[in-house]
């Protein structure tokens, strides 16, 4: 592929205080521009993956810091062009100074991603991993890490490419009995097709299923914790946080204004969010804070539904629940009694979880925890985090490719299949698998991916 002409320079560390910082380039001039500006051994003739210690010196020869720069030659570099890295001390000051210093020398500021993008370009990665980079800048969770890492070391590509060349073979397949049409020869075993394309089914499905996990990795997960005024609420959103962020008091109706506290549970990232407790209310800040309460609760990813042990689920509750169950039958309800401490008799069987949000040491909270975990994240393993479809552009590949797939599917069903539609279907699933890793793109969608990221990498 080609090589980007202009020299690209960026700071590729974080701004503020800090012990360095690196600014990095990229491009043909790479060294050379560099050199101009360094005073130390000579950089020109160096070989790659070699570092020098040494002063960038501004336009008269005086030093803005002292730094240690490190060459690497293309192709073997993260961009596969020459890359110099600058790494200089920390701060507000020394790295855009030699950002200046190096602009004046030669070099262009690069766009976001640009490095990242030249990378693809040459061929240093595919396109999901490309994006991988972005995702694992953007990591909120250590599950979210993991699986952008798993995506960046190519174990998601490689699943998507070993499914194109299985579709390719079978492409292949039935392209070479077309051939051969008029001597009625059929090389395809019929068996064999329906068979490699249950497996690309099940496996494009598969993905497509993540796609749940992947959201909630990628943005978190919504816990809202609804029930009466006074069940606890406030309270159980204090214990799952670790953190005394909500007012916590006797008196009915004392949250109003939503809480949302973002945590960390065993490695997924939760939103708990506190609402106001649910009944008809004159006040009109409270009527204010249940209608949004309400709201709240519809568009959860998960409900903790809050009640106390001792009074339990009244009717107009049961009711309440009984009608969400129906209306949105995929959203997930965890019935909490709380207050067990009080309640005296222990056999309630409305609840999922019977606990004392006053007792953190609870075991019925750690329960509690892992079963959100569970719930969100449908008992997804290590193992399996390399499969997690976290890209929105992926899935809509990928749906078009099941899509395509299912068709040719059902004309392999019936007796009369014309080779030529079928191909034709197999090499639409084929684009679209080839569409995700980059094999096929467009300029516009690279221009799209890669203004998500930001400056220096
Ligand atoms: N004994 C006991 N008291 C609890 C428990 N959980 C909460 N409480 C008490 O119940 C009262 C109400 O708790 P909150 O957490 O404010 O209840 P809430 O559901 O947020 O109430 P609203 O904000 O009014 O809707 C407080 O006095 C708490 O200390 C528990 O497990 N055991
Ligand atoms: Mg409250």
């Amino acid at each position: 592929m080609q090589q980007g002409l202009e020299t690209i320079v960026a700071i590729a560390t974080a701004r503020g205080r800090a012990a360095l910082a690196i600014v990095r380039l990229s491009g043909p001039d790479a060294v050379p521009i560099v050199a101009a500006c360094f005073r130390g051994k000579s950089l020109e003739q160096t070989k790659g993956h070699t570092a020098f210690f040494g002063y960038i010196t501004d336009i008269q020869g005086n030093d803005i810091d002292q730094v240690v720069a490190t060459v690497f030659r293309a192709p073997k570099s993260a961009t596969g062009e020459d890359i110099v890295e600058v790494t200089c001390h920390g701060g507000d000051f020394a790295p855009q100074l030699i950002l200046h210093r190096l602009v004046q020398a030669g070099a262009r500021l690069a766009e976001p991603g640009e490095f990242t993008q030249r990378a693809f370009l040459n061929g240093k990665m595919d396109l999901a991993q490309a994006e991988a980079v972005a995702d694992l800048i953007h990591a909120s969770s250590s599950m979210a890490h993991r699986v952008s890492l798993n995506h960046l070391q190519g174990r998601y590509s490689a699943q998507i490419m070993a499914l194109r060349a299985e579709l390719m073979e079978l492409a292949a397949m039935i392209e070479l009995e077309l051939d051969f049409a008029e001597e009625d020869v059929a090389f395809a075993d019929r068996d064999r097709l329906v068979g490699l394309l249950k497996n690309a089914q099940i496996l494009l499905s598969g993905l497509l299923d993540s796609w749940r996990v992947g959201a909630f990795l990628r943005d978190g997960i919504r816990v809202v914790i609804g029930g009466r005024p006074n069940a606890g609420k406030s309270t159980l959103l204090n214990v799952l946080t670790g953190r005394n962020r909500a007012i916590v008091s006797p008196i009915a109706g004392t949250t109003r204004d939503e809480i949302e506290v973002d945590v960390e549970v065993m490695g997924f990232l939760f939103r708990f969010v506190d609402t106001a407790g649910l009944r008809e209310t004159q006040d009109l800040i409270e009527a204010e804070g249940v209608r949004r309460a309400e709201h709240s609760i519809r568009t959860a990813d998960i409900l903790l539904y809050v009640f106390d042990a001792v009074i339990g689920l009244d009717e107009e509750e049961s009711v309440f629940l009984t009608t969400l169950k129906q209306a949105q039958p995929q959203l997930p309800v965890l019935r909490v009694a709380n207050k067990a401490d009080l309640a005296l008799q222990m056999d309630s069987f409305e609840a999922d979880f019977r606990l004392s949000a006053v007792h953190w040491d609870d075991p019925a909270l750690e329960a509690l925890r892992k079963k959100l975990v569970q719930t969100a994240t449908q008992g997804l393993a290590d193992a399996e985090a390399s499969a997690v479809v976290t890209n929105q552009r992926h899935r809509q590949h990928l749906a078009k490719a099941l899509r395509h797939v299912e068709t040719a599917q059902d004309l392999l069903s019936t007796e009369l299949v014309s080779g030529d539609r079928l191909s034709l279907d197999l090499r639409l699933a084929l684009h679209e698998l080839g569409a995700i890793t980059g094999e096929i793109t467009t300029e516009d969608i690279l221009g799209e991916i890669f203004s998500r990221f930001c400056i220096g990498k």
